[in-house]
């Protein structure tokens, strides 16, 4: 199996149906995948059993056979436990490990110190109830797993996402249906974005920047020399910027004056820059610090496609014309090339896509005019008339050796800790009226008026003990910055700990969050840091620019 980052949703979520088990660890799919909650209920109305583990109760908790709520940050510990479970009790799919994987006795070797009983302290989950949930996991029928940014977003991400990757293979639980593993994907496009090479490590289709043969592949086609570095990840390129290594950039779809860590850090970097550009849609709290806004179309304005969780190529097709001086992404990006003195000539996005099957294997079978006839494609299509393939990893795994590495992990913990300065834990994360910086929803009517006002979730016990009653306005501070917005009681978020969404710019939550990354997936640890909560603070208010719409005055 390749990088946990590149791509490997093994299964479509609609198979949670053919699943006798789903282990649904960090993601809340009610709130973030509506579509897949309901798909996952109507499963467990039909008999799959659900496993839910998340540090917060959420609502598809209620429908779970089983419930782990465990402490945040344990992840290693609550998996190491099962895979512990699954060893001890002889539950390897041994055959399977054999022919399929590499690395299992080093697996097998580090399992062994992480017993369910010296874990369940660690975890907060009592060992009968792991070993129940590991048995469960191993010896159904098919067992899917999927999971959200609860298992990315830390500095040991790729370990927790090792440990479920491990607990996939040493069962067996992959390459059929109602089996594998389900990375959730988040925005609509991100699946498309990552497989068209929009990550900086590789080109389109996971092919690696820094190997010389990928490197020719790629000069040839486009007949240019190309810097054989791999680029930079989000945080890193606003700390280059920071550091004066990155003089200009230009910023397509993303706000993140709201969405990086650090924010208060992530503005002084974009501040810092001799040039910005941002294309978008709205005017952002990140195009307020840009020297030249390129006004973009939205999805229902243009034609293109995207692809899905479930790598289902989709096309959308324009339905509404573009407000004012709007113009289409591909468009801006193609007259600013030509400005640049480059050739392109690219006249409709069908034209792109064409040149992306010329380097993408995965998408070669799939030709613009099946997508106009069928709307949607699944991937991989290597063929011209071929199916799509839903399941991957039936036979091979996408390594030289055509196995998957099974990597032991070891405990990590987050990188702040709570103490007596700053003793409860930060959760950050979205609400379902939201989506992300509050860009757009928060400018649609409806979702606006469902949920107008930055609010932080704390347990009731929290509440009485600092004598905040619900609706109140509490103040919370971290090493890095301080918010205040309004109380509101929730009895799924653990007692110690407090949940804050990040789409609401007169309290940002990310003015709040550590901005250290995991060292392999380079994503930061917006799941945790150390903050004091206190009561009162200043009112927040919202002003007639950035995120926030236009109010009228009374
Ligand atoms: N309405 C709406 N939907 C969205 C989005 C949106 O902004 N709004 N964004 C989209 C995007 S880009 C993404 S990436 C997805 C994200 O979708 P999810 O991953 O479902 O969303 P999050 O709210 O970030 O966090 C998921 C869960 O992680 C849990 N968690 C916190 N700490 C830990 C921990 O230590 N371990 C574990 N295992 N879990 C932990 C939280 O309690 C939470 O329930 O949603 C997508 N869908
Ligand atoms: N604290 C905290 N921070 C987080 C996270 C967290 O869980 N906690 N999650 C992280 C994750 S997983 C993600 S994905 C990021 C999201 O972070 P961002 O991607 O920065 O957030 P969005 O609000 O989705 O920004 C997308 C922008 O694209 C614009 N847009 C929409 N359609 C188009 C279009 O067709 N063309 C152009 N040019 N622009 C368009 C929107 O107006 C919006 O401004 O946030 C990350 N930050
Ligand atoms: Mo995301």
């Amino acid at each position: 199996m390749e990088g946990v980052n590149s791509g490997a949703v093994s299964n479509p979520v609609r198979e949670v149906a053919m699943a006798e088990v789903v282990f649904l660890i960090g993601a809340n799919p009610t709130v973030n995948h509506p579509v897949a909650a309901t798909w996952i209920k109507n499963a467990v109305k039909n008999g799959t059993k659900l496993i839910v583990a998340d540090p917060r109760g959420t609502e598809l908790a209620r429908h779970a056979a089983h419930f782990l709520q465990f402490r945040a940050d344990t992840d290693v510990a609550l998996l190491n436990a099962m895979l512990h479970v699954i060893v001890d009790e002889g539950l390897v799919a041994d055959a399977f490990v054999r022919d399929r994987t590499s690395g299992y006795e080093a697996l097998r070797d580090n399992v062994k110190k992480f017993s369910p009983e010296l874990m369940a302290p660690v975890c907060g989950i009592p060992a009968q109830t792991i070993r129940e949930v590991a048995r469960l996991y191993a010896t159904s029928r098919g067992s899917m797993i999927l999971w959200g940014m609860g298992i990315s977003q830390h500095i040991h991400g790729t370990d927790n996402a090792r440990c479920l990757i491990a607990l996939a293979m040493t069962t067996g639980q992959i390459g059929r249906p109602g089996t594998g593993l389900h990375p959730l994907r988040g925005q609509n496009n991100v699946q498309g974005a990552s497989d068209a090479g929009l990550i900086p490590m590789f080109y389109p289709d996971y092919q690696r920047v820094a190997m010389p043969e990928v490197k020719q592949r790629f000069e040839k086609l486009w007949g240019t020399g190309l810097d054989p570095k791999p680029g930079l990840t989000v945080v890193e390129i606003i700390n280059a910027a920071r550091e004066g290594g990155i003089r200009g950039m230009y910023i397509m779809g993303e706000n993140p004056a709201l969405s990086d860590p650090d924010a208060n850090h992530a503005r002084e970097g974009l501040a810092a820059l001799e040039h910005l550009i941002v294309q978008d849609i709205f005017l952002t709290e990140t195009a307020y610090l840009a020297d030249v806004v390129l006004p973009a179309t939205a999805w229902p304005e243009k034609i293109g496609t995207v692809t899905n969780t479930d790598r289902l190529v989709q096309l959308g097709r324009k339905a509404i014309e573009p407000p004012g001086d709007a113009k289409p992404d591909l468009w801006i990006i193609v007259e600013m090339a030509k400005r640049l003195g480059l050739p392109w000539n690219y006249r409709h996005p069908r034209e792109v896509f064409n040149e992306m099957r010329q380097c993408m294997d995965s998408i070669a079978g799939i030709t613009w005019e099946r997508l106009e006839r069928d709307s949607a494609v699944t991937y991989p299509c290597e063929r011209e008339g071929d199916a799509g393939q839903a399941v991957l990893f039936t036979r091979r795994f996408p390594t030289a050796s055509g196995r998957a590495a099974l990597v032991p992990a070891d405990l990590i913990r987050a990188a702040e800790q709570p103490d007596a300065e700053y003793p409860m834990v930060l959760i950050t994360g979205r609400q379902l009226e939201h989506w992300h910086t509050g860009s757009m929803t928060r400018r649609a009517g409806v979702l606006d008026a469902l949920e107008p006002e930055p609010v932080a979730s704390l347990h009731p016990l929290d509440l009485a003990r600092l004598g905040v009653t619900p609706g109140a306005i509490v103040t919370v501070v971290s090493r890095r910055g301080s918010i205040a917005l309004y109380a509101r009681a929730d009895d799924g978020t653990p007692p110690g700990a407090l949940f804050i969404p990040f789409c609401y710019y007169e309290a940002s939550a990310n003015k709040l969050t550590n901005p250290v990354l995991d060292p392999i997936g380079k994503i930061p640890e917006f799941k945790y840091c150390a903050v004091r909560v206190t009561a009162g603070g200043a009112v927040p208010v919202r002003a007639s620019y950035g995120g926030g719409q236009i109010l009228a005055t009374a």
